[in-house]
């Protein structure tokens, strides 16, 4: 028991992402763990992920989302072009009945576009997620750090004084 336990603890401390992860029910919908990724301050765009469930019978369709941290969102989903990947804005994303729908990074994410203020680690904001039938729904956003670092941030100012 031991054992496992402490094995637990070693694995959890390779995701950064907060322990605590949000997760909502509105009707049919469960609205698990909305995330997005820490970002330098001066970074105009974000994006969040979250995981939406549809445990009714009919589906359902997120058809946008606004935040206070954000002057716009837009839907996108990630495509494959000419063996590059890009990401495009979609109307909506349909959760069918019985399934689960992933937003995350490389596939479908909410874009944040003209941020209102820095995604901290630690931090969380709120986002209103709009569907079809479901209606309005209120979620908190974690930031985390949780992406496997892509490129490193430009953080090399503090270099060498020579006299
Ligand atoms: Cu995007």
């Amino acid at each position: 028991m031991r054992v496992l336990l402490s094995a637990l603890l070693i694995s959890g401390s390779f995701f950064s992402i907060p322990s605590l992860a949000y997760d909502y029910t509105a009707g049919d919908l469960h609205i698990n763990h909305p995330w997005s990724r820490a970002l330098p301050p001066v970074a105009p765009t974000g994006a969040t992920y979250l995981t939406i469930e549809n445990r009714g019978q009919q589906s359902d369709t997120l058809i946008g989302a606004r935040t206070p941290v954000a002057g716009h969102t837009e839907l996108h989903e990630h495509v494959h072009q000419n063996g590059l990947m890009k990401m495009q804005q979609i109307d909506s994303v349909e959760i069918a009945a019985g399934q689960s729908v992933e937003f995350r990074p490389g596939g479908h994410h909410v874009m944040l576009f003209d941020l209102k203020e820095p995604l901290v680690a630690g931090h969380d904001y709120p986002m209103t997620l709009i569907f079809e039938r479901a209606g309005e729904v209120d979620v908190k956003v974690q930031v985390g750090e949780s992406e496997p670092a892509v490129n490193q941030p430009a953080e090399q100012e503090h270099g060498h004084h020579h006299h």
